[in-house]
C-alpha cells in the first residue's frame, strides 16, 4: 500500500498515526513540491489533495476519516474503536468534532493570517467557531492516559496532529493564552509525545515545520 502524505499535513498525519500504531506496511510517498499541490497530482488524487491511500490492489481512497476507518477494518489489531456500539459512536463523534469544529476553523485561520490583507472580522468569526469546537472537545476528553480515557482510540490519532499545530498557531496569531481555558486539550502534548507511534508523528511534524519555516523565510528574503 502507498500513502501520499506530507510530514506537516495534519490530515495526512492522522492517517500516519493510525498506520504506525497498527504497524501497517506502507510506502510513504510525497506529492510533487509546491503550494498549492501542483495540478499534475490530480492524476493520482481526483481532488488534488492529501492524504491519498492506494491499496495493494490499486484502489484509490481519499478523505482521512475514510482512510483510517478502512485501516481499522483491514488491520484490526490493535483496535482503535471500542467494541460497544455506543462507545464506538462516542469515539467517532469526538473525531468529527476534532475534524470539523477544531481543525477546520484552525486551517481557515491559518489561511486568513497568511492573506496579504488582514480581514479582522472573519478572523474573529473563526476564532469564535474554534472556541466552540475546543470547548466541545475539552468536555469529552479525559485527563489521560489517552484522549478519551483508558483505551487508545482514533481520537488519539486525530488529537496528536491537531494539538501539534496549536504550538505554532498560538505564536503566529499572538494568542498565547488560547488554550488556557482547555487544560485537557492543552496537556495532550505530553500524552502524544510519550507514546511511541504518536511521538513519531509529532517528530515528523516538527521536522516538517522546520523545513516549512525555513522555505517561508527564504521566500521572503
Ligand atoms: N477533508 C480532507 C482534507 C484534506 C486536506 O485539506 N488536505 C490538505 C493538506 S493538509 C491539502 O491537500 N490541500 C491542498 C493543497 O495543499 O494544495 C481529508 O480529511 O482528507
Amino acid at each position: 500500500m502507498k500513502l501520499y502524505s506530507r510530514p506537516l499535513s495534519p490530515y495526512s498525519s492522522v492517517v500516519r498515526g493510525v498506520a504506525y500504531i497498527k504497524d501497517v506496511p506502507l510506502k510513504i510517498m510525497t506529492p510533487p513540491p509546491g503550494f498549492p499541490i501542483p495540478e499534475e497530482f490530480r492524476r493520482i488524487s481526483p481532488l488534488n489533495r492529501i492524504p491519498v491511500l492506494i491499496t495493494a490492489s490499486g484502489v484509490t481512497i481519499v478523505e482521512s476519516s475514510v482512510i483510517v476507518e478502512y485501516l481499522e477494518e483491514r488491520f484490526p489489531e490493535p483496535p482503535l474503536l471500542p467494541a460497544d456500539p455506543k462507545d464506538k459512536a462516542l469515539v467517532r463523534m469526538f473525531t468529527r468534532i476534532a475534524d470539523l469544529d477544531v481543525l477546520a476553523p484552525t486551517m481557515k485561520l491559518f489561511e486568513l493570517y497568511s492573506a496579504a490583507a488582514r480581514d479582522n472580522e472573519s478572523i474573529e468569526v473563526y476564532f469564535g467557531k474554534l472556541r466552540h469546537g475546543l470547548r466541545a472537545a475539552e468536555a469529552r476528553m479525559a485527563f489521560g492516559p489517552y484522549a478519551l480515557g483508558d483505551q487508545l482510540t482514533l481520537a488519539d490519532a486525530w488529537l496528536t496532529p491537531i494539538r501539534f499545530i496549536f504550538n505554532n498557531f498560538r505564536l503566529m496569531t499572538g494568542r498565547t493564552d488560547l488554550l488556557d481555558a482547555y487544560p485537557k486539550f492543552n496537556a495532550y502534548e505530553s500524552i502524544a509525545t510519550q507514546h511511541p507511534a504518536l511521538s513519531r508523528v509529532w517528530g515528523e511534524m516538527a521536522d516538517g515545520l522546520k523545513v516549512f519555516l525555513s522555505e517561508f523565510r527564504t521566500e521572503r528574503t
